[in-house]
């Protein structure tokens, strides 16, 4: 299904900046069954930020409206969790603990959010815990969760030497975590051969994928 009369509907309140409609209006979509959280996401969220652009005369204020439509997006997502719990009751668990997060000087959080719900909904036992995460933190968190996986989502292709080094030292304290990296930053693949990692996925179907792989 393509959702159009109503993603259009959503975009013309995030241009109007009508923070409380949106949030209201995505939400009715998903307390009337309209759609689904994955179709929320990848329909709807997403896009709205991936598309995101200036109007030529708005370039002064263009920074402060992008801030703002994520925190609009944001507030949505936070929201649409109270719907992920009720659907995990039907979800089988596969026992697997995933930790995600964005690392140093990574700001880019939306993706990383997205994705930790996403594994939700794939039955793993995932846990957001934030961007621009140092790597003392990093360490810290999985000596204490001891996670099967570590997921990274990295936007600026400048924060892969950051990802570069902090894997290294995961695989040399914690060879048993596997790590798991997305993001656009790996669109250009050149720097991959460095970095020492288990599987890169590119998008959120990418993740169905992966829990099917690992329930197999
Ligand atoms: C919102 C936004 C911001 C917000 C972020 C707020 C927040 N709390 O997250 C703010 C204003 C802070 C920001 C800052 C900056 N931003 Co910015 N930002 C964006 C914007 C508009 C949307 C990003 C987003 O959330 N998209 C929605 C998510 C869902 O999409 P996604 O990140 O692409 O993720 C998809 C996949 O990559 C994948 N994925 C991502 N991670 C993972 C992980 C796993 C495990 C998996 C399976 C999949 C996966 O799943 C998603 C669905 O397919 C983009 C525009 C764009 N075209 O992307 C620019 C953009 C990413 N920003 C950009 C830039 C340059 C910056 C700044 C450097 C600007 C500046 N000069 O200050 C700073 C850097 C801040 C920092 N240190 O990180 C550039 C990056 C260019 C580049 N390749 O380097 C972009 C592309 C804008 C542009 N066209 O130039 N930004």
């Amino acid at each position: 299904m393509t959702y159009e009369k109503e993603f259009n509907q959503f975009l013309s309140l995030l241009k109007k900046e009508d923070k409380e409609q949106s949030v209201l209006y995505a939400l009715s979509l998903l307390e009337s069954k309209k759609v689904e959280i994955e179709e929320l996401y990848k329909i709807f969220l997403a896009p709205s930020l991936m598309y995101f652009e200036c109007d030529v005369d708005d370039v002064e204020i263009c920074i402060w409206k992008e801030h703002h439509r994520t925190s609009i997006i944001r507030t949505i997502l936070e929201s649409s969790y109270a719907y992920i719990v009720k659907r995990k009751e039907s979800i089988q668990s596969l026992h697997k603990k995933v930790v995600v997060l964005t690392p140093s000087f990574e700001y880019h959080e939306i993706a990383a959010i997205m994705v930790s719900h996403f594994m939700l909904l794939q039955g793993f036992d995932s846990s957001y815990i934030g961007a621009n995460v140092p790597k003392a933190d990093i360490i810290s968190a999985l000596r204490s969760y001891q996670p099967d996986y570590i997921a990274f989502s990295v936007t600026n292709p400048y924060n892969i030497v950051v990802t570069e080094q902090v894997c290294a030292e995961i695989k040399r304290f914690f060879p048993e975590v596997k790590i798991i990296l997305g993001g656009q930053a790996f669109k250009n693949q050149a720097a991959l051969p460095k970095i020492k990692y288990d599987y890169l996925l590119d998008n959120f179907d990418d993740i169905k994928k992966f829990a099917d792989e690992v329930k197999a």
